[in-house]
This record gives C-alpha cells, structure tokens and sequence, in this order.
C-alpha cells in the first residue's frame, strides 16, 4: 500500500493564507479593539499605588469568601509587590479578566442557544470537544498570522481554550432546571423572554459560574503558553526564567501565578453567594465595585487624552513604540534591553516572542509596506528574501563583528575521536549557511536543505572529515535554539556526522539548556555559540565544564534592523 500523503497541512496552509489576506481589515479592527480594552483593564487596575489595589481585593475576597482568605489575599499580594512581580501580575490579570469577559459575553449566548435548540447542541458540541483537545499550541500559529505578536494572539488563543467550560454549563444548567417550574411559567404565558430572564437565567446561574470559574482557570493555565507570542506578564517571566535556567525567577514568578489562581477561584466561586452578604447587601458591594471601576476609567481616559496629542508622528507612533524581539534568552535580547539604556529610548517596549513569531511580523509588515522595527542578525534568509538594514549603533550596544564557536562537552574527544575531529573542523563562510536558510525558508525542509548544502559543497565537506576515523553507530547529541541560522548549521552538521557513520540525535532546546546542557553533558555538542558578546553570559556561567573547539564561521552581526522603506538609520533617531 503506497496511498500519497493528503496535502491535510497545506489545505490548511492555504485557508489560513486565504483568511489572512481576505480577513485583513477585520483582524485589524478586532486587535484594535482588543488592545484598546486591554489597555483600559491595565490603565484601571494600575491607576493608583499598589496598595490601594491590594486593599481593595483583599476587601472583596474578604466579603466573598470570608476574612481568613481576605488576610491571604493580602498577605500573598503583598509578597508580590515585594518580589518585584507586581507589573507582571497586573498584565497577567488583565489578560485573565479580558479573556474572562470575552468568554461570558460569547460563550453564555452561545450556551444558551444549544439549550433551546437540539441541533444547535449537536453541531457545538463536537466542535467544543475539538477545541478543548487540540493543543493549545496549536492556535497560537493562526493567530500570530491574523493579529500579529504581542498579547492579542495569546488573548485570541486563551479564548478559544477556556470557553468551552461557560458554553457547556450554561447548557447543562439551563436544562437541568425541573420541567414543572418551566410549565408553570408557560402556564402563567409568560413569553420565551421572560421564560429566560425571570426563570431560566436565575435557576442556572450557579452552574453557570461554576463555568464561568473553570474558564477563568483555564485561561490562566494559558499565560505561559501565551507568552512564546509575546504576551506580556507572569507568563513571560516564567518563558524568560526557563530560556536562562534562572530557578529562582522561575519560582517566584509561578508562585505570583498561583497566587493569582486561589484568588481568582475564590473570587469567582463565591460572587454568587458571598460570605457575608447578611451584613452588606450584594447590590449595594457590587455596585460600588462597579462605579469605582467606572468613574477610574473614565479618569484614566481623561488623563490619558490630555497626555496624548503630542508627537503622535514619527516612526515610535507608526510602530507603537515597540521593537519586535525574539525568544527572551537570546543574546540579542540582552544586547536589544542594553541599547534601550544606552539611547535612552525610555517610551520604547522590547517586545519577546520566538525568532518564528518575528519573522512573521517582518513579513507581515513588509507586505504591507508598514513601518517595523526588529532585532536581527546576519546570517539570516531574511535579508536576501526582503530589502531591510540595520540599523547604525554609534555607541556600539550590539557588540561587534562576531563569531560561531563549536562547543562539545569535556571527554568527547576520548569517547568518539573521530566525531570530535568533525566537528572541531566544521567551519564555513555566512554565504553558505545563508544558502542553508534560503533554501529551508522557502519550503525545502531543513534535512534535505541540509544534504543539499553537502552535495554541492564536497570539498568544503571533505576539509571536515579529513583525517577522522568513522564511527560506527555511536550516539552522539546535539542541541540547539530553533533561531534560523542555528537550524541550518546544526542540520548540516548533524548530516555530516550521520554520513560519516554516527547515530545522530537533535534536540531543540532554549539558550540556557543548550549551554548547561553541554556543561553537564547530558547532550555532547552544539554549534551555535555567539562570541564574544552575544553569549558572553552564558559562555562566562559555564566555561569551565565545556570545551570549546573554535570558530566555525566569522563575520556574523547583531542589531536592529528595519525595511529599507522606513526613513530612519540609526538607533538614535528612535529618540
Ligand atoms: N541570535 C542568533 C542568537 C544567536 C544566534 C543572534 C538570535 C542570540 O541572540 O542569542
């Protein structure tokens, strides 16, 4: 049986194009619109001093869930605003709360509806089966194509994972309310509205929020996830404290979020019925939550309005004052944060994300002719596929001209002399890995882009086994970052050494694994050590437990690099 391959992902490859192009203009208004309420959510929340905003839930979780969790809440804030995560737990919060909102206003009509109809109940529920199993991940790709990085895609994406629960409660309440309470009510006529809003709607509020509260849980389980596409937060944190292996960051920042988790959960679970409702009325607390929220929004707005108006020209207003970064360990990230100092470029956002995730907001952008700002580096396919330039660096924040260093754990000369010998003579120039990554951009996939290089260069290739005794099956692993330049050395290498009689294994792993990976050689090699800047941090942690075998290939450069349409050229005239 040799049935060809259905072309599954390149009809969706194409939908997806198809969407993004025909769909632009909306996409465009609901990021907007999306962004601007988000905005509002994080203007109210931080309008005044931490505290006040600690007291004031603190006072509500008393009133929902009586004063031992009114004291935690305060307590556990507190030590949030101490650690120094207080910015990032408003951000998070605010995604919580907007997805949070979203879900209630789409998922309860929705539910709804399947209750009152059967077939409308038949089509939901496969389609709500589908969307709580795919992975998560899954719908981050469309999005960033349709919104672009930042937080709308991972709002867009926490959505679509969380509404499920509300669609499905509401649904089961509603039809769970006795047959004889909905006769009476036909019996009295009242009309399928009243029916709704008087019986219905009331009798199955408690299952109701007991949706609601599993889809604010569930989109806050998205947090991490949305950060890969450069939603702000905890999240983030977490990604950044993963990429440099930093554990300490990394508890602190989980612990902000499951902080935030009990407090959202008891919030949630109780509104219904408040701990102590005999004393206060729920009416008279909620209305005046709801008019402090008001009357702040409105403040910030008015605030806000008499700030603006100036210098709403220039290419800061064109691209919003933000830099597209790329995954958050990244030297060039550090290298992006250190030129924000040294140009005081204080209104700028370094924007972080994944290498991916910025190439598809440059080619977004540059399809559009629209004004963007990224970190790049050469090699990169990008600049033969697209007109760009870096940027100048008068005061030389992104290092100098660099190198790639091969870096193999201590004893892997003794343990497999001859891949050693490869891979301490792999060397080649930027025009060969830049053809590497042409290729595998336009579609030819990194293995065969790679065999390719090897066929056409035998010579070059030749240079790198000469003298090497072949293997003979033996394992060896190599990492990597998912950058674009790595994945075309790393695949080259790796095909070399497998043709050259080694059991090759790739492991796609963040910056610090990859350094700390070879030091306590849990893999044996890497390829894609940017020296003497762009890695210095990790290159300084563990130098002493690796040995590093030299360059690879010179000439490689880091910046910030823009389309060759956008009038500015150096990074001072970001000022
Ligand atoms: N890069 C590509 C990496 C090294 C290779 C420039 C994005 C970095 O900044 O860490």
């Amino acid at each position: 049986m040799n049935l060809p391959k259905i072309p599954l992902g390149e009809w969706i490859d194409a939908f997806v194009e198809w969407i993004t192009v025909a769909f632009a203009g909306f996409f465009t208004i609901l990021t907007n619109s999306i962004d601007g309420l988000l905005n509002i959510i994080v203007d109210v929340l931080s309008a005044g001093p931490p505290i006040v905003l600690i007291i004031i839930l603190a006072l509500l979780v008393t009133y929902t869930g009586r004063w031992p969790l009114g004291i935690f809440t305060l307590i556990s804030l507190l030590l949030i605003e101490n650690l120094g995560y207080w910015e990032s737990s408003i951000q998070t919060l605010a995604i919580v709360l907007l997805s949070g909102i979203l879900t209630i206003v789409i998922g309860i009509p929705i539910g709804i509806w399947c209750a009152q109809s059967k077939t409308v109940q038949k089509i939901v529920t496969p389609i709500l089966d589908f969307m709580q199993t795919m992975p998560a991940f899954v719908y981050l790709i469309p999005s960033i194509l349709f919104f672009g990085i930042g937080v709308v895609p991972g709002i867009i994406a926490s959505f679509i994972f969380a509404i499920a629960p509300t669609i499905r409660m509401t649904n089961l309440g509603i039809q769970e309310i006795p047959k004889d309470l909905i006769e009476a009510a036909n019996a009295f006529g009242s009309s399928r509205s009243q029916k709704l809003f008087k019986v219905q709607l009331p009798l199955a509020t408690p299952t109701i929020m007991a949706g609601v509260n599993q889809s604010i849980m569930l989109a806050l389980s998205m947090v991490v996830t949305a950060s890969l596409v450069g939603a702000p937060g905890l999240g983030a944190d977490v990604y950044r404290a993963v990429s440099k292996i930093d554990v300490g960051q990394g508890f602190e920042a989980g612990l902000s979020i499951v902080i935030i988790a009990i407090i959202l959960d008891r919030i949630s679970q109780n509104l219904q019925k408040p701990a102590y409702a005999h004393l206060v009325s729920r009416k008279i607390v909620y209305s005046l939550v709801t008019a402090l929220v008001l009357i702040t929004a409105i403040v910030v707005a008015i605030q806000n309005g008499i700030n603006k108006n100036e210098n709403a020209t220039g290419i800061g207003a064109e691209t919003d004052y933000q830099i597209i970064g790329i995954e958050p360990g990244a030297g060039i990230m550090s290298q992006a944060n250190q030129a924000l100092t040294d140009y005081q470029l204080d209104d700028w956002e370094l924007v972080e994300g994944s290498s991916a995730a910025m190439t598809a907001e440059l080619s977004k952008a540059y399809n559009q002719q629209k004004p963007i700002i990224v970190t790049g580096w050469s090699p990169h396919w990008k600049f033969s596929k697209f007109d760009l330039k870096f940027l100048e660096d008068p005061n030389g924040s992104f290092g100098e001209v660099e190198e790639i260093h091969t870096i193999v754990r201590k004893g892997l000369e003794q343990d497999l002399p001859g891949a050693n010998t490869i891979l301490d003579q792999f060397s080649w120039e930027p025009s060969d890995m830049e053809n590497v990554m042409v290729n595998i951009n336009e579609g030819l996939e990194a293995e065969k882009a790679a065999e390719k290089w090897i066929e056409e260069n035998p010579d070059k290739v030749a240079k790198w086994t000469k003298g090497a005794p072949s293997g003979n099956g033996e394992e060896i692993k190599i990492v990597y970052v998912a950058w674009d330049s790595e994945i075309a050395s790393t695949y080259v290498i790796a095909k070399v050494l497998q043709q050259q009689g080694y059991d090759v294994t790739l492991r796609q792993v963040e910056v610090g694994p990859m350094f700390a990976g070879i030091a306590n050689a849990s893999a044996d090699a890497m390829v894609g050590a940017w020296l003497p800047s762009t890695h210095v941090e990790y290159y300084e942690t563990y130098k002493d437990d690796f040995v590093d075998l030299g360059a690879n290939l010179q000439g490689t450069r880091n910046g910030l690099v823009v389309p060759k349409y956008v009038e500015i050229d150096s990074i001072e005239d970001l000022k």
